[in-house]
């Protein structure tokens, strides 16, 4: 279900999750220093180490298992379109059907096998891209109900469903991963199978097992979410405050490429069986999709550590007081129903960032221009998502294709690469050069890449804007002069690497920069 822009002050605090440690350094560097091949400032400051070349191994596959209440608005129908079109990336241990604030009293398990017999008739074709694609066999045998019962009246004695059941086996499955739980409805088959475990393990059990669970879930849907926080004080809870098609304040955060035409051009016309199911939008589109962008593995997300930000969102640890529910929607069965109580615990929600690209382009410059002033520039809640949307949108487009044409008629993401003399996280001193150099980046399609690197300023503790001068930030290799703090900082590179296929596609590399007086 889509959330309409709904603002939140929220209180900074102090994020122990997310502390980062500096790796330290090798005494003896396992590799020669190499020479820089481009505009050399390096002086030998920055030791090497072993380079990670691909982003997917780094990060894993991450486990999901979806709850949703398919049917009470069209845009649940939409999202699991686009996350079937990653089940190569994602590894989907359950589809869940649930009811919601917005569809109290049953669940839809046969609008989830629609899009499911979609996909069986295009996975012949998606191996030709990917080989990693599961069968439809599979899929189908992770389609659960949950109990048709609303929120809190679903839980308790009795009232164990396909869907709890399935949530407590993927749960005790010995798979050393975090799982997954995106919510895009209610969360109550979820409450269940906490109440069931709860009821029959030994704490110090219960206790290892919710270690292992990450929420996500778009708002409070039903009853249950707070109940869960409360009992469960130590439950990972991601909570975002502003839809993927939210606020578009800017021409720059491409509006249009979540607009009726961009989706029938680009997803739903002569794109397959998979663009025949995508239906129309009722009240927004996708609504539910952030809970599953971020774990893909695309050299940016990192969703072990929400404050990093990605394709997903960017948040910060705190108790928000008291969630905001949805607001009232003309036609809903039911609006509101949700009563907002005072958070016990401090979850994870929706962050600020301050719009400075990355997509540095004519309407920017000119936005830049009309600003003048950074303090002009847009800042809010919004930003974390929909400064991504040209990219998610072009990967979703280009993904689609896979269904339909044949390996060298379809774009393939580019692998951004970094250098033995950019590694993934290292220290320096003020004063210091180093370098952020992503050279050996390659495309799959011989595809000719453009590079840009930018400061993800808010995802670091070091809040001025690095100069790149006299350079450019479209250089593959950037000398970087690190800037004079009074205390150690660290500060956060993102490389964005973007073939010129069509359509184009971007995959990135983050680099983590302590600086030392
Ligand atoms: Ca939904
Ligand atoms: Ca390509």
């Amino acid at each position: 279900m889509n959330f309409r822009a709904v603002s939140l002050a929220f209180v900074m605090c102090s994020l122990p999750w997310a502390t980062i440690h500096a790796q330290e350094y090798p005494h003896n560097p396992p590799f020669p220093v190499i020479p820089c091949n481009m505009n050399c400032l390096d002086k030998g400051h920055v030791r090497p180490v072993p380079p990670n070349t691909d982003p997917v191994a780094d990060q894993g596959k991450h486990r999901v298992i979806v709850l949703t209440d398919m049917g009470a608005d069209n845009d649940d129908s939409q999202s699991i379109v686009r996350l079937l079109l990653y089940s190569n990336d994602i590894d989907i241990e359950g589809l869940i059907a649930t009811t919601s604030t917005f569809m109290m009293d049953r669940t839809n398990v046969w609008l989830i096998e629609k899009p499911v017999d979609a996909y069986a008739k295009v996975r012949p074709n998606l191996l030709k891209h990917d080989s990693n694609y599961p069968t439809a066999a599979h899929l189908r045998s992770l389609i659960k109900a949950g109990s048709p019962l609303y929120g809190m009246g679903g839980v308790g004695p009795g009232k164990d469903s396909e869907g709890s059941e399935l949530i407590i086996s993927a749960l005790k499955r010995n798979d050393p991963r975090p799982l997954w739980i995106t919510v895009w409805g209610g969360p109550n088959v979820l409450a269940q199978a906490l109440w069931k475990l709860r009821s029959t393990e030994s704490p110090k059990t219960l206790n290892a097992l919710v270690a292992k669970l990450r929420v996500y879930a778009i708002g409070d849907q039903d009853d249950s979410g707070f109940w869960m926080r409360r009992e469960f004080p130590s439950l990972f809870w991601i909570t975002p405050v502003i839809s993927f098609g939210g606020a578009t304040p800017i021409e720059d955060s491409h509006p249009e490429m979540v607009s009726s035409d961009w989706v029938a051009k680009n997803i739903q016309q002569d794109h397959g069986p998979m663009g025949e199911v995508y239906p129309d939008t009722i009240y927004g589109n996708e609504g539910d999709t952030p809970s599953f962008l971020g774990l893909i593995p695309n050299g940016l997300n990192d969703p072990s550590h929400p404050s990093y930000g990605g394709w997903g969102g960017r948040f910060v640890l705190t108790n928000p007081g008291t969630l905001p529910t949805f607001p009232s929607m003309p036609n809903a069965r039911s609006q509101n129903i949700v009563k907002p109580i005072p958070e016990t615990r401090p979850l994870w929600v929706s962050a600020e960032d301050q719009y400075r690209g990355p997509m540095m382009h004519a309407n920017f410059s000119a936005l830049l221009r009309g600003a003048k002033k950074r303090a002009d520039l847009p800042k809010d809640t919004s930003v974390p998502l929909w400064r991504w949307r040209e990219d998610v949108q072009n990967d979703f487009a280009a993904r689609i294709e896979w269904t339909t044409k044949p390996y060298n008629g379809a774009n393939h993401p580019p692998v951004a690469v970094l250098a033995r003399n950019t590694p993934q996280e290292f220290t320096v001193h003020s004063g210091e050069e180093f370098h952020l150099n992503a050279t050996g980046s390659y495309d799959p399609d011989h595809d000719s890449l453009s590079f840009y690197w930018f400061q993800y300023e808010e995802a670091g503790d070091f809040h001025e804007l690095i100069s790149f001068a006299p350079f450019s930030q479209g250089l593959a290799d950037q000398p970087v002069t690190a800037p004079k703090v009074n205390s150690p900082k660290t500060i956060q590179f993102i490389l964005r690497v973007t073939d010129k296929g069509t359509p184009p596609i971007s995959r990135y590399r983050r680099v983590i920069v302590h600086v030392v007086p």
